[in-house]
């Protein structure tokens, strides 16, 4: 669908009056302050004189078709608008009752960015011919910029909305739309949408087997050895036998005969004692005999023993042999001689 061609002449009337007013000296003054870019190129006015010229016999009747839609408008909401254009932000501060609704439209550039510097509404982007609508339920003011882009020219405008405390009726009721003058679609370039970040689907752990663990040998506790207590066993301890009276043997007699060398079984010279040793007892009696046919002595002296005896000499006789008799009180080992025929012939009398 084209546009009517009032709409269009009042379109172009307007841009001709923004560019006019921004190249004049008082185009700041209640239009916001614009901020080209630096270097940037001032928007020609020259540009829109042929089409100017062109419409000036129809201005008279360009003028009454937005007058008229603009005074119905505004008959009906009392809302403001706001236009965004070359010149600015056209009127740069609004007042209107709480619930009250402000709309702004843009032309001139391929679109600008509306933002509130309170974070009122969020940052909205408008192109060339659309509107954007809020509405304002909380009285206050609300400042807030516009950033315009014109191929690669780009302009910052300031404007304020205050909004009163009471609507006074007809307030809150939606600006009755206006048909938007169609324009070209510009294209917009796609917005990226950012990927949806897919969670990572949650892996199991691979449940790992447990290391089996070797017990750890635990050596065994060493038990003392309990020593149980013996109780001393009364073992009645059986008496000792009563003393035996045993008889001492009574003192002995024992006999040693003097014998002459003819008579000894093996050689012993001139004669010999028999037994050569006699083991006694104390007390006991030695009785030497001689059975020779020589004379013969048992004698002990010097330093034969603790005891000392002499026979002297014993004659030899057949019938009747002589003896000599000597009883032993003192222990002792006694080497003794007979006195004719030492020291060939000698014995020993052990003392017990
Ligand atoms: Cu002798």
């Amino acid at each position: 669908m084209s546009p009517s061609r009032p709409a269009q002449v009042f379109r172009s009337l307007a841009r001709c009056v923004a560019t006019l007013g921004r190249v004049g000296p008082g185009r700041a003054a209640g239009a916001g302050a614009r901020s080209p870019a630096p270097g940037g190129p001032a928007r020609p006015v020259l540009r829109f004189l042929p089409v100017l010229v062109l419409l000036v016999p129809l201005v008279p009747l360009s003028l009454a078709v937005p007058t008229a839609a603009a005074s119905r408008h505004h008959a009906a909401t009392n809302d403001p608008r706001v236009l965004i254009y070359g010149g600015g932000v056209r009127p740069a501060s609004v007042s209107l009752a709480a619930g009250g609704v402000v709309t702004w439209s843009v032309d001139d550039f391929d679109r600008v960015t509306l933002v509130s510097d309170t974070g009122a509404w969020p940052s909205q982007t408008i192109h060339e011919g659309q509107r954007y609508s809020y509405t304002f339920t909380t009285p206050g003011s609300y400042a807030y910029h516009v950033t315009a882009s014109d191929g690669d020219e780009q302009y910052t405008y300031h404007g304020m909305v205050s909004v009163t405390g009471s609507s006074g009726g007809g307030g809150g009721v939606p600006t009755t739309p206006v048909p938007p003058t169609p324009v070209p679609p510009t294209p917009v370039p796609p917005t990226p949408v950012p990927p949806t970040p897919v969670p990572p689907t949650p892996v199991p752990p691979t449940p790992v087997p447990p290391t089996p663990v070797p017990p750890t040998p635990v050596p065994p506790t060493p038990v003392p050895p309990t020593k149980t207590p013996v109780p001393p066993t009364n073992t009645p301890v059986p008496p000792p036998p009563p003393p035996t009276n045993t008889p001492v043997p009574a003192p002995a007699t024992h006999p040693v005969a003097l014998i002459d060398g003819a008579q000894c079984a093996t050689p012993c010279g001139n004669g010999a004692f028999n037994p050569l040793t006699l083991t006694i007892r104390t007390g006991d009696t030695v009785k030497w005999t001689n059975t020779g046919t020589n004379y013969h002595t048992a004698t002990c002296s010097g330093s034969c023993g603790p005891a000392t005896w002499d026979s002297g000499l014993m004659a030899p006789n057949a019938t009747t042999p002589p003896t000599y008799s000597y009883t032993f009180t003192v222990a002792g080992t006694y080497n003794y001689v007979c006195s004719l025929h030492a020291p060939g012939m000698a014995g020993t009398i052990v003392v017990q």
